[in-house]
């Protein structure tokens, strides 16, 4: 449980819309007084402190309580809920509302994320073009569960809506590398996004676009082993 002498560690990566979540949620609940490492994932360079939190997967965010490491960003995102009950929850007491909320968050990683993903990193435009498609595509899936509604669970900023928020950093990259605009196919989702960006703590957690941009040029680089 939650205590005012807790020592809490977050393992990393400025960049990343999986860390993201993490600093959202954190910051959210009104924790500040937490330590944030970066992690370099690149060159065999990863910390033996992330090898040993998580030595199944290797992988940022890890979020370490008093020691005791949770890994997986969505599990740490409940998990920061449960801990931290008396602040607005992410989460409800209604069994089945938490049911849609773990299937659309679920639908972030395995439907948005990766078309994402290859849309900046793909080498020849017939791989981007299809990445593209899948992603206007599936975030219009979004758009359509979203509504008229304020966030996606309603009235309360919840999980999917820490789930997918992240992501509006890399719009400008998905938009620059693919060549299209979000706000002509998915209007609704952008007016959702800066309405969530305009609570402090997603503002203050959400990286600069551009800065995001430059990154992933830099990691796109990596992956293409031009060093
Ligand atoms: C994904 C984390 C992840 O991919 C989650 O936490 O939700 N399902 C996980 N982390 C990446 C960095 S962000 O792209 C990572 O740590 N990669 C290191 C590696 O793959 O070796």
């Amino acid at each position: 449980m939650a205590d005012n002498d807790d020592k809490i560690i977050l393992l990393d990566v400025w960049a990343s819309m999986f860390a993201i979540r993490v600093r959202i949620a954190l910051a959210e609940k009104g924790i500040t007084n937490y330590e944030s490492k970066e992690e370099d994932l690149f060159n065999h360079n990863k910390s033996p402190l992330l090898l040993e939190m998580n030595p199944v997967h290797k992988k940022i965010p890890v979020l370490i309580h008093n020691g005791k490491p949770i890994c997986e960003s969505l599990i740490i995102v409940e998990y920061i809920d449960e801990v931290w009950k008396g602040h607005s929850r992410f989460m409800s007491t209604d069994p089945y509302y938490n049911s849609q909320s773990r299937f659309w968050a679920d639908f972030v990683d395995k439907k948005i994320y990766p078309p994402s993903n290859r849309i900046w990193r793909a080498k020849e435009s017939t791989e981007r073009e299809t990445a593209k498609k899948e992603f206007i595509e599936n975030l219009k899936k979004m758009e359509q569960q979203l509504g008229d509604k304020c966030y996606f669970g309603g009235d309360t900023f919840g999980l999917v809506d820490i789930a997918l928020i992240p992501f509006y950093s890399w719009f400008h990259t998905y938009e620059t590398c693919g060549n299209f605009s979000i706000a002509d196919e998915c209007p609704n989702i952008i007016e959702w996004a800066k309405r969530c960006a305009q609570r402090e703590a997603v503002h203050k957690s959400l990286p600069d676009m551009h800065k995001v941009y430059e990154q992933a040029l830099v990691y796109k680089m990596h992956r293409l082993g031009i060093h």
